[in-house]
């Protein structure tokens, strides 16, 4: 997916105001999330393959918080078990609008339906999968067990959870560390200092980052049997969890 280069913070702002999933994010957002996220590329691919063998017959594959869609055309390219629907649900209307047009472009068999909506409130179907591709960190930490538990009860068994997400480090150093790593890697894709430090400022207040402890272990009292890392360059990791 290709899209305008991401300068929303380029230019020093006065005051800067939280950040918001709206129209100018859209424009920008592939060229965002592949400058600023490391890993990402990868991540995506693989899901597709991981998806494949997890999709069971019959059920839904959600892809929660599907952005413009890049998981859904991800595990869409790979998917043959028969029956199979994806779901992609986000609460951003500018998100949903321009993700049905990347949708409709496509042309992979497995039909997809999109939802504009709060995950925290829509209810789910029969379900082998669920992507939450760096959606969890945005959803309130007081609901975050509650939406897990609704994804496990709607798990047929042998179903996957893939929850990629920034994490967060106990120690010191090592939460530096990641940190400085990270903006490293912002700046050699060619983020200068002022705007990786707006955007860190915009975030700050609505991305909340937890360690791979407390995702493990709220995986767990949801119902999964196991989770584990599978990725992870920096502070960004994906997690499967098997139910
Ligand atoms: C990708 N998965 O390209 N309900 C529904 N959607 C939400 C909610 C919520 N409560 N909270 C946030 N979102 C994508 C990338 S981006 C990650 C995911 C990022 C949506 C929000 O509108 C946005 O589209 C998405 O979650 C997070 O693989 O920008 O760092």
């Amino acid at each position: 997916m290709t899209s305008k280069r991401d300068a929303l913070y380029s230019e020093p702002l006065s005051d800067v105001p939280n950040f918001e999933f709206d129209h100018a994010v859209v424009d920008v957002f592939p060229d965002m999330i592949k400058r600023s996220v490391p890993g990402y590329g990868t991540i995506l691919n693989i899901l597709g393959q991981i998806v494949e063998r997890y999709a069971q017959t019959d059920t839904a594959c959600y892809d929660l918080g599907c952005s413009l869609g890049a998981g859904i055309l991800s595990m869409r390219h790979r998917i043959v078990a028969p029956g199979v629907e994806i779901i992609g649900i986000d609460s951003s209307e500018a998100m949903i609008e321009r993700c049905r047009k990347v949708v409709d472009a496509d042309s992979a068999d497995v039909p997809v339906k999109l939802v504009q909506g709060d995950i925290c409130d829509t209810p789910f179907e029969s379900m082998s999968v669920c992507v939450l591709n760096f959606t969890l960190q945005f959803v309130p930490v007081e609901q975050r067990q509650s939406l897990l538990t609704k994804i496990a009860e709607s798990m047929v068994p042998g179903g996957i959870v893939l929850l990629s997400e920034k994490l967060a480090f106990s120690d010191t150093e090592h939460q530096q560390l990641m940190i400085d790593l990270h903006h490293n890697f912002k700046r050699s894709n060619g983020y200068t200092d002022l705007e990786i430090s707006q955007k860190r400022e915009a975030i700050d207040n609505i991305l909340i980052p937890e360690s791979f402890e407390t995702h493990h272990e709220r995986l767990l009292s949801s119902g999964f049997r196991s989770a584990d890392l599978w990725f992870q360059c920096f502070n960004f990791s994906s997690i499967i969890a098997f139910r």
